[in-house]
């Protein structure tokens, strides 16, 4: 039986997902670069710096050029991240932590941003999880399995015993990686492949969730 939940972040229990298209956009915008929200689509996820290369579409750039790009990005993103309070949770991100703690389960954030931790501070929701894994960690990021590996390792769980929730193909692609069943959240052509597809969390409880999973023996 699941005994944690896996939480991506961005696009899961906040909408920065619109911040990080709104940080390469801008990016684009001032390199020439044509850039649409359906380019986006194949970032939502991955790193950040293979996220420039998706953007850049084959074009080379030197190391040094490519890491002014991403600070440049970054800053862009941080500037709208500064703006968000609690009221940037996700319908339901909330109610699902709660319903979780009083369940006894474990909650984690795994994350392939760098900046989870000041996404975590302006949300407000620190005391609500357990653990955190990000983009910070020695690891490769998704669609590798390493940081939800690194996230059942936080409880000592194996992966049959971890639900990652993931709004990303690349993220539902490393959570089975790594053995681990995926809700996904969001169009089945983004998400189709994870084992409980829903538009969102709102109005889903967890024991709907680990039901539908055929992971809930009530009592
Ligand atoms: P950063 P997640 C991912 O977060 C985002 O979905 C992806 O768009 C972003 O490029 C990546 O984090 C890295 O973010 O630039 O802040 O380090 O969805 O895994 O929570
Ligand atoms: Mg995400």
């Amino acid at each position: 039986m699941i005994e944690a939940f896996l939480f991506d972040l961005d696009g899961v229990l906040t909408d920065t997902s619109e911040f990080h298209f709104l940080g390469w956009k801008h990016l684009a915008e001032d390199l020439g670069l044509p850039f649409s929200r359906e380019d986006n689509e194949a970032l939502r996820g991955v790193s950040r710096r293979e996220s420039l290369a998706l953007l850049l579409k084959g074009k080379a750039v030197s190391d040094e050029e490519a890491q002014q790009y991403m600070d440049r990005k970054n800053g862009y993103y941080l500037e709208l991240v500064r703006q968000m309070t609690p009221a940037n949770l996700l319908p339901g991100a909330r109610e699902i932590l709660e319903e979780l703690a009083s369940m006894g389960l474990k909650r984690a954030i795994v994350s392939s941003s760098k900046n989870t931790h000041l996404v975590l501070e302006r949300l407000q929701i620190g005391g609500l999880v357990d653990g955190v894994v990000d983009g910070n960690a020695p690891a490769r990021s998704k669609p590798f399995p390493d940081l939800f590996i690194l996230g059942a390792a936080l409880f000592a769980l194996p992966a049959s015993q971890c639900l990652v929730v993931e709004d990303a193909t690349a993220g539902v692609e490393a959570a089975h990686a790594a053995g681990m069943k995926a809700v996904g959240l969001g169009p089945f052509e983004r998400v189709g492949m994870a084992d409980l597809v829903l538009p969102s969390l709102e109005g889903h409880s967890a024991k709907e969730i680990l039901a539908a999973l055929g992971e809930y023996a009530p009592g």
